[in-house]
């Protein structure tokens, strides 16, 4: 049985990866229309396994005999003024992701829930890979600079970047 307090904090959690979700779906959109067809298929997969993410805490806050919720989400934007200022805004929100699960690891230790400190585990690891791989495109976009010819070939370099993080089951 989980405490008032890990439901709650998972429950935020929960919250904030179904709003990864929908920053990620908006980013796919928006890349789709720009053309930028590897990056629309970087960012739709990438939102999938944010709801893989949210599903994942969802079903464990039930297993413990807890409620999980299903909360409003904040609109993402919509709108980004390039494909370097999108991939930023990704790394940033990762970054924030990670610095919430640590929140949370904290507390399951304040709390002597090891069971649920085990079980965040994942989403460090996770954590730890998707920060890893938002930096290495944010270097490759620093590279390409206004290169148009770049910018082509960086579609294509991240449809494959994708390919293989779907096929090794992780994200980002
Ligand atoms: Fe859920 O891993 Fe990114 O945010």
């Amino acid at each position: 049985m989980i405490s008032e307090a890990i439901q709650t904090a998972l429950n935020k959690q929960i919250r904030i990866e179904g709003e990864s979700s929908q920053i990620y779906l908006a980013m796919a959109s928006w890349a789709e229309l720009q053309g930028l067809e590897g990056v629309a298929e970087f960012m739709y997969n990438q939102s999938d396994e944010e709801r893989m993410h949210m599903l994942k805490l969802f079903k464990y806050v039930n297993e413990r005999g807890g409620h999980a919720q299903v909360s409003q989400l904040n609109a993402p934007s919509l709108e980004f003024g390039s494909f370097k200022e999108m991939f930023e805004t990704l790394f940033k929100h990762e970054l924030f992701v990670s610095e919430s699960i640590n929140e949370l690891v904290h507390l399951t230790f304040e709390n002597k829930d090891y069971a649920t400190h085990n079980f965040l585990q994942w989403y460090v690891a996770e954590q730890i890979e998707e920060e890893a791989q938002a930096r290495m495109i944010l270097d490759k976009i620093k590279l390409i600079g206004d290169n148009t010819a770049g910018l082509y070939l960086f579609d294509n370099d991240i449809k494959q970047i994708s390919a293989a993080a779907q096929a090794a089951g992780s994200t980002l």
